[in-house]
């Protein structure tokens, strides 16, 4: 019924083919005769683009007429992956679309992966972004997601001799799916100084003088809603030097290469994504990057809403401002800045306005990952926003002083200014103070910031400035795209695909769970799903793997929280044990396939070691014969958004084993169990939410808790730190050279022996190890196993981030969805 909504663009197969041909042979101005896949790719890419922009413009226009209030989601990251196949299953012709394509000889998997995915993000950060984008647009709601057009994505991946090469990500060639918008730029200044004067009417006014500007660019790009007209936006600035600021005269004065020069410097602050996942490194660059996003996209609402000629008292009954984690926090003090020095209102009335307008959500509790930025470095860069700051803060701490007035470390406890050689600004307090909510990302982690990082906070503002927000995925990419077999199999039950927008209709799966027929087509679906993974391996690393063995994925950032190293300590000591069985205890034992990816951010030479360190355990045991296929180990070069929508459907198991109390939700672990994968996990994040939803019998949990930590951290700093003896067993063979130069890896293992293991591997290694047993012997029982996956899947309706995004619309952005039908 949605489709009569789509005015004009192609309907029928003969239609497409008569876009694509004009694409191909116009816009492309290439004959037919050569047409590679890549050309079929464009030109697909351009005919899907055509119908997009109709309805984009067109809700673009609804919502400016309806008026309502807006929300818009401020983050430095978008992992969009890829854009084509997304498009025509949410405009519903990827069956025309299909049929055209193989009418001029194409098959469409092939033209689909073509194209270069958009990878504007480093993790789940980036990645709950780009879901979150895909659940606004498909749930109506008035949204528009601002970020930076960075020229490099997160590099390429490349392991050479078994270590970690960074490739730059050049992915703007070709990309049929931004708009730019020469139109609409803004003019952005940094350095400078401020001026301080009395105006006409006595008032004491701030300017922001002097320094230099830049200029940015809007680039649009649709962001198209699953089976409704609603198009919504992202917004991507990019920068440039402003004309009339790199000047001129320059040129004529024969100074060519230096006037390069200052407009390359400009171009520099949108050329590259910060490859560190949580982890805070205080650059220049990185500062400007945020204060250039932060100002441009501001000046955008404010002019957006100047138009309705509201009162500035309304600005909150009409904009929603939600910061992925602290890296928008500058928005706070830009909008501050705007209404008071520049539309010259009150202090108090401007702050009512920010706080009321903006939310904040933190994605960590780990320490190094906590935004600071140096108050000397701050000065010099933005000299007007450090007195706001100040400002900001003097008033929030006279109203703590107020609150408590007997508690003077309070005082320095919740400063915005850390009292520090240098001192620093502490983003997430501020971010705090500038928002009406804070939410954390599961129910464990929104606790936890409760009684730990900001329990201060929790204090001054009472317990209900603080909520929750469980992550979600959207079911669009990650069941119906990623695994299209099993979401034709799920809406044969269900009796259509209503289930992909309201993924709580999943549970009527539970009535099939003694269908036989049902199940064998389940299980032949995850086997086919593996034959896939397995070609992809064979591809890339030309190493065979048994389709018929277990499928064990840990795919994700690598980072010693999220314990990767433990993973890899585990397959050295089940490969030691494979070597000291006898044959016949070898035919009882499952065969595995350890399959890992993920990048080190550059900088992290702990997390290069384990990379390392998997690639060299890979190459011993993948060749050792008498293994054969009880063992083999995969270091997946590049993992990405394209190759999680391959690996996601074709695990048994995956991996979310961080240390309790660090990982703040996770989100693929939701995607491996909506693909009928089980999780080996820790009590962490999102991984407690699973179970309670999907039932304690359907997952593997090990290891501490989140309680215990601290604790088990002080006994090994100040009690006696006894190694587990497996572990040991596992170390003393590295030492040994097992995996080449022992002292590739001393560190590692240093870490664990020698500086106070912080990651607790081997407190919980024995009980990993125990439960990897229990996971071989549970495995063999192949119908039983299908049972536990198609009740897992049935209750995963919770995590779709349709949920999430309507726990925020409700509880955070105050915000309903605009009725297409008028
Ligand atoms: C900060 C300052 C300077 C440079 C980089 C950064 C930076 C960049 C990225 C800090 C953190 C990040 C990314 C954090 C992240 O991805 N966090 C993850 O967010 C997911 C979505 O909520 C959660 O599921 C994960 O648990 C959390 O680790």
């Amino acid at each position: 019924a949605w489709r009569k909504f789509s005015a004009s663009g192609f309907k029928t197969k003969e239609e497409f083919e008569k876009e694509f041909v004009k694409h191909v042979e116009t816009t492309l101005a290439r004959s037919l005769f050569n047409c590679d896949e890549l050309a079929a790719y464009s030109g697909t890419a351009l005919a899907f683009r055509d119908r997009l922009v109709i309805e984009w413009n067109k809700t673009q226009q609804r919502q400016t007429f309806a008026d309502q209030k807006r929300v818009y989601y401020l983050s430095l990251e978008f992992l969009m992956g890829r854009a084509l196949d997304n498009a025509m299953l949410n405009v519903g012709l990827k069956d025309v679309a299909q049929e055209g394509l193989g009418d001029l000889g194409f098959r469409i998997e092939d033209v689909i992966s073509q194209e270069h995915d958009a990878a504007l993000g480093n993790g789940g950060l980036g990645r709950l972004a780009a879901c979150f984008l895909d659940s606004m647009a498909s749930l109506n709601y008035p949204a528009w997601g601002y970020g930076l057009r960075y020229r490099y994505g997160i590099f390429k991946q490349e392991i050479e001799d078994g270590y970690q090469v960074e490739i730059p990500d050049y992915w703007l060639d070709f990309n049929p799916w931004e708009f730019p918008r020469h139109d609409v730029t803004v003019d952005i200044q940094f350095y400078g100084w401020v001026r301080k004067y009395t105006d006409d009417n006595g008032k004491s006014v701030s300017s922001w003088e002097g320094g230099e500007i830049v200029q940015a660019v809007a680039y649009d790009v649709p962001i198209p809603g699953y089976r409704t007209p609603t198009t919504n936006n992202l917004r991507l600035w990019s920068s440039k030097a402003a004309s009339g600021e790199f000047d001129f005269s320059k040129f004529n004065a024969g100074e060519y290469e230096s006037a390069v020069g200052d407009q390359q410097r400009a171009e520099t602050i949108s050329a590259v994504l910060y490859p560190n996942d949580n982890l805070d490194r205080g650059k220049e660059l990185r500062l400007k990057q945020q204060y250039f996003w932060c100002a441009a996209s501001l000046y955008d609402i404010v002019r957006r809403f100047k138009k309705t000629e509201r009162a500035w008292s309304s600005f909150s009954d009409q904009v929603a401002i939600q910061l992925n984690d602290t890296h928008p926090t500058l928005a706070i003090v830009e909008l501050q800045r705007i209404l008071v020095d520049i539309e010259g209102l009150e202090w108090e009335e401007a702050w009512n306005i920010v706080t009321n307008t903006f939310g904040y959500t933190n994605h960590t509790v780990l320490p190094e990952a906590l935004e600071k930025w140096s108050v000397p470095l701050f000065q010099n860069l933005l000299p007007r926003h450090l007195q706001i700051i100040y400002d900001i803060n003097l008033f929030f701490l006279q109203s703590v002083e107020r609150k408590f007035p007997k508690d003077r470390e309070m005082l320095s406890r919740v400063s915005i200014i850390e009292e520090s050689q240098p001192q620093m600004i502490r983003m997430a307090y501020l971010a705090i103070v500038g928002s009406h909510k804070v939410n954390g990302v599961a129910e464990l982690h929104s606790d936890l910031i409760k009684t730990t990082i900001f329990k201060e906070f929790v204090k001054i503002y009472g317990p209900d400035k603080f909520t929750n927000v469980t992550n979600g995925i959207t079911p669009r990419r990650w069941l119906h795209q990623a695994n299209p077999r099993l979401s034709e199999l799920i809406a044969s039950k269900l009796g259509g695909y209503d289930f992909l927008k309201d993924l709580t209709l999943l549970n009527k799966l539970e009535h099939f769970i003694d269908d036989k027929d049902f199940k064998r087509e389940w299980a032949e679906i995850k086997y086919a799903n593996k034959v896939r993974l397995a070609q992809h391996i064979q591809k890339t690393t030309s190493v065979s793997v048994n389709p018929r063995a277990l499928f064990d994925v840990q795919v994700k950032r690598i980072h010693e929280y999220k314990r990767q190293q433990l993973n890899i300590f585990g397959v050295i000591h089940r490969y030691l044990a494979i070597k000291s069985m006898s044959a016949e205890e070898r035919k009882k034992l499952t065969p595995r396939v350890s399959i890992f990816g993920g990048k080190a951010a550059p900088g992290y030479w702990m997390a290069k070691t384990i990379i390392h360190l998997i690639n060299k355990v890979g190459e011993v045991v993948n060749k050792d014969k008498d293994v054969g296929d009880l063992l083999k180990v995969i270091f997946l070069e590049d993992y990405n958004v394209s190759k999680a929508e391959i690996i996601c459907p074709a695990s048994d198991i995956s991996e979310h084993i961080s240390t309790a109390g660090t990982e703040a939700s996770g989100t693929s672990n939701m995607k491996f169990v909506l693909n009928g994968g089980l999780i080996i996990g820790t009590c962490d994040g999102a991984n407690i939410e699973i179970t309670r939803e999907t039932g304690e019998q359907n997952i593997f949990l090990f290891g501490n808790l989140a309680e215990d930590v601290e604790d088990l951290r002080h006994a090994h700093y100040y009690g006696k730190h006894e190694l587990d003896p497996e572990l040991k067993k596992v170390f003393d063979v590295i030492n040994q050279g097992m995996f080449g130069d022992q002292s590739a890896f001393s560190s590692l293992v240093n870490a664990i022996v020698e500086h106070g293991d912080y990651y607790l591997v081997s407190d919980d290694f024995r009980s990993y190890c125990e439960t990897q047993d229990l996971i071989d012997e549970t495995f063999k029982d192949q119908d039983g196993w299908v049972s536990k996956c198609i009740t897992s899947v049935a209750r995963m309706g919770f995590f779709s981030s349709d949920r999430c995004i309507q726990e925020y619309a409700e509880s955070i952005w105050n915000i309903e969805p605009l009725d297409v039908e008028k």
